[in-house]
């Protein structure tokens, strides 16, 4: 089987996807994405000028020849803009290899491991009282897996928030937006939250909270140790991570499980805080991790160490990258749990799908390959429109994280 060609479909049905198609001299195709929030025509000209014309006359069977022949065999390697093309050609070939062999792909990366992939969703509020309310809109849902957040008081807005009645979306059309943050009134406000969730919902929802790279390693100590009593299924990115080992320091004070790595692109930005331990659940995702061939490797050597998968699922990841976070969700050993915030309408009448929710699981489906078509036409209607990600300032001005 070779390679015939490889070209780009970059579309924005409600927001940005990069999409790429690689076909084959047998008739088959398949789909890969490379979607990065906000950059994501630098990925769509990593791809265009300087790798696609590389991939014709391989045999698309060969991933991981093809997948280190575009990491080592670029010399500069890793970042989310390379990690993110690979990922897109990397998924693409293991889509044509299933659908060569006519079977889903989750039989190729070790077959079922178990019925169906836990997943959790977002309850977002502007006020605690909202966010307690939508926590129980999705229990009612079917949702065993609740992430919760709301506005810190006095600061409208900010990271998971929605805007009015529409579905939270981080990214927003234009150049970027900029908001305020307070640490301080951060930490006295979620652990009031908490309370509120786990005293109105029970024992048994699995509950999670995001926060978002915005603390001190002290500080998401001093958090974590507070939602102890909520017994949280975990506090995700509490630091900025390029400094693996300030999550000691958050680890020697707090037994509220921690979760970070969607920021990541490689096992490396992860390989002191999943062998010392310092992590429970690993956020890597399929689409800025370099792909299938990436991702199992993280997992399994997660596995050596207890940690678990939590891949990101927000909605800058397209239904390629979710499909195929479902089929190694499906067939890992050491799933934790799949974030899954459903894509709009629009979305997914543009990338018709296989996967399926149901009481809380998502299940990849059992078509050949990844389960996921593009409509060229459809998409095609709706044109690349610049979107960012907002900027967070702190109350005297100064930038921090978002
Ligand atoms: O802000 O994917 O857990 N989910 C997240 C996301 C990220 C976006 C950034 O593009 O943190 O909502
Ligand atoms: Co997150």
């Amino acid at each position: 089987m070779k390679i015939t060609s490889a070209r780009l479909i970059v579309c924005s049905p409600d927001r940005n996807f990069v999409t790429l198609r690689i076909d084959t001299d047998e008739g088959i195709y398949g789909l890969g994405d490379g979607t990065l929030n906000g950059r994501e025509l630098a990925v769509a000209a990593y791809l265009q000028d300087h790798v696609l014309d590389c991939l014709i006359g391989r045999d698309p069977r060969n991933t991981e020849d093809i997948w280190q022949y575009l990491y080592r065999g670029a010399y500069w390697r890793r970042g989310p803009v390379t990690m993110s093309a690979i990922a897109a050609v990397d998924v693409a070939l293991w889509d044509i290899k299933a659908k060569a062999l006519n079977t889903p792909l989750y039989n190729l990366l070790g077959g079922k491991s178990r019925e169906g992939v836990l997943v959790y969703t977002h309850a977002n509020g502007a006020t605690v009282e909202q966010a307690v309310e939508s926590v129980h809109q999705h229990m009612e849902e079917g949702y065993l897996a609740v992430r919760a957040q709301c506005s810190v008081p006095g600061l409208a807005g900010g990271y998971g928030v929605p805007k009015g009645s529409k579905p939270y979306e981080p990214a927003e059309r234009g150049l970027p937006s900029e908001g305020l943050w307070s640490s301080e009134r951060y930490l006295n406000t979620v652990p009031e939250l908490f309370e509120k969730i786990r005293l109105s919902a029970g024992a048994d929802v699995h509950l999670l909270h995001d926060v978002h790279h915005r603390l001190t390693p002290i500080e998401a100590a001093r958090l974590g140790k507070s939602l102890e009593p909520y017994h949280l299924f975990w506090m995700e990115d509490p630091c900025p991570a390029e400094l693996q080992e300030g999550f000691e320091l958050i680890r020697r004070h707090t037994v509220t499980p921690i979760a970070t790595g969607e920021v990541f692109n490689s096992v490396w930005d992860a390989h002191d805080l999943i062998r010392n331990q310092w992590i429970d659940y690993i956020r890597t995702t399929v689409v800025h991790g370099g792909g299938i061939t990436a991702l199992r490797k993280l997992a399994d050597f997660s596995a050596l160490y207890h940690v678990r998968t939590g891949f990101h699922g927000a909605t800058d990841l397209s239904p390629v990258t979710m499909a195929a976070a479902l089929h190694l969700g499906l067939a890992i050993h050491n799933l934790g749990i799949q974030e899954h915030m459903p894509h709009s309408a629009l979305t997914d009448e543009v990338f018709p799908h296989h996967y399926t929710f149901q009481a809380g699981y998502m299940h990849p489906g059992e078509a050949p390959g990844l389960g996921v078509e593009i409509d060229e036409a459809l998409a095609a209607q709706y044109p690349y429109q610049r979107a960012y990600l907002p900027i967070a300032r702190k109350l005297d001005g100064t930038l921090t994280d978002w």
